[in-house]
């Protein structure tokens, strides 16, 4: 059985949906980010990073990393593109999702990663807020007269609605995003989406009134 070590909120919410619209029984566990878990012993030993997500595969060890544990779940379930240019596009999706949405927010939330100096923590996160806004509107962008990122609906979907909702909490204007927010109503739709939602209390994504 797959366990996923999540948080509400965080970047483990796109596994999370993926596991619980995939009907196969797997365990979440949540770590308590807040309260420092992520850096206890016992959760190092499942990802030595400190971080969520992690998932425990059958075998017992774990995978870790977004741009490793989507694929995984994606092929598992049938959620990942079959052809080499379709699988190329995904992952490159999936690295800028990684490698540049989510390092632009954590500047906003995470300051004290880039410079010991408070004084410079508003600035780091003035600039990061900007980038992330930024980056947003190129995903919204992207899903110009399309109802997934890819062909069909796939793992790239829930990891997109992460970063709508982060720019719902960090209160950017999200329903100018037409494309994106569109998007984040057609996952809302699926009970799947809407479950976890609820599961992770996450109060601020209402389905738009069209
Ligand atoms: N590159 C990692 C980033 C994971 C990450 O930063 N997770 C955050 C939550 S979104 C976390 O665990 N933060 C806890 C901490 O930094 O202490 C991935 O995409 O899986």
């Amino acid at each position: 059985m797959l366990t996923l070590y999540y948080a509400p909120g965080a970047c483990s919410l796109a596994a999370h949906i993926v596991l619980e619209e995939s009907g196969e029984t797997y365990e979440a566990k949540k770590v308590d980010l807040a309260g420092g878990e992520q850096r206890t012993e016992a959760y190092l030993k499942i990802n030595p990073l400190g971080r969520v997500p992690a998932l425990r595969l059958d075998n017992g060890e774990p995978l870790t990393e977004n741009t490793a544990i989507l694929p995984f779940l994606g092929k598992r379930f049938d959620l990942w593109p079959k052809d080499g240019l379709g699988e190329a596009k995904a992952l490159s999706l999936i690295g800028f999702f990684a490698a540049s949405v989510h390092p632009a927010h954590a500047h906003v939330g995470r300051p004290e990663r880039y410079t010991a100096d408070t004084t410079a923590f508003p600035g780091i996160k003035e600039a990061g807020l900007k980038t992330f806004h930024l980056y947003l509107k190129q995903i919204d962008a992207m899903l110009a007269g399309r109802e997934w990122f890819a062909d069909r609906y796939s793992v790239l979907d829930p990891y997109g609605f992460v970063f709508y909702a982060w720019g719902v909490r960090r209160e950017l204007p999200m329903a100018e995003l037409k494309n994106y927010t569109a998007h984040k109503d057609r996952l809302l739709k699926r009970p799947g989406v809407a479950r976890v939602v609820e599961d992770e209390k996450i109060k601020a994504w209402t389905i738009t009134p069209s």
